[in-house]
């Protein structure tokens, strides 16, 4: 296993659009042993492959507290089927976008459809932070950040910002 390097925006393969996997093979199961070593390091709850720089629809997640036994999940090629009507707000934040946390209202509840690591369909409905992080992990798939999901000149501040750090650290 070994820690990747995650892509900060504005990183511009965080904005493209990741590929199905279609066979999962020795290259997936170590992507995805690798992703949960840097999510555990980061530390963070979820992490999708694109910001590790893999543009696989591959995703980990573990959402355990920190006085739990871990619990950690990859889903592959996942797919939500279903929303709730009710929604529900979380102070997110992104490893990509670090120390920045704005809330963001998704649905409630989610049904998501995915691969496990053996190539099996699974099908599960999640709720509560779960809910919340499946949702910002697919996204990014889809090359769609949680700052996306906030007004034009919240998101415009945080991209400038990150752009202008981008470049005095390229100048530096
Ligand atoms: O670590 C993370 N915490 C988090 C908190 C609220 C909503 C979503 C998240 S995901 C984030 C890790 C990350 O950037 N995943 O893409
Ligand atoms: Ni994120």
């Amino acid at each position: 296993m070994a820690i990747r390097p995650i892509l900060i925006i504005p990183e511009p393969q965080l904005r493209q659009i990741s590929a199905p996997v279609l066979k999962i093979d020795r290259d997936v199961e170590k992507l995805v042993a690798d992703m949960l070593e840097t999510m555990y390091d980061a530390p963070g709850i979820g992490l999708a492959a694109v910001q590790v720089g893999v543009k696989k629809r591959v995703i980990t997640i573990d959402v355990a507290r920190d006085d739990a036994p871990k619990d950690p999940i990859a889903l592959i090629n996942p797919e939500i089927i279903a929303v709730s009507e009710e929604t529900s707000i979380y102070n997110e934040g992104c490893l990509s976008i670090p120390e920045y946390y704005e809330e963001v209202e998704r649905p409630a509840r989610v049904t998501v459809r995915y691969q496990d690591l053996k190539g099996a369909m699974q099908q599960t409905e999640a709720e509560g932070l779960l809910a919340t992080c499946i949702q910002h992990e697919i996204d990014h798939l889809n090359g769609i950040l949680f700052i996306d999901h906030l007004s034009r000149l919240k998101r415009d501040r945080v991209i400038k910002k990150f752009t202008k750090a981008a470049r005095r650290e390229a100048e530096a």
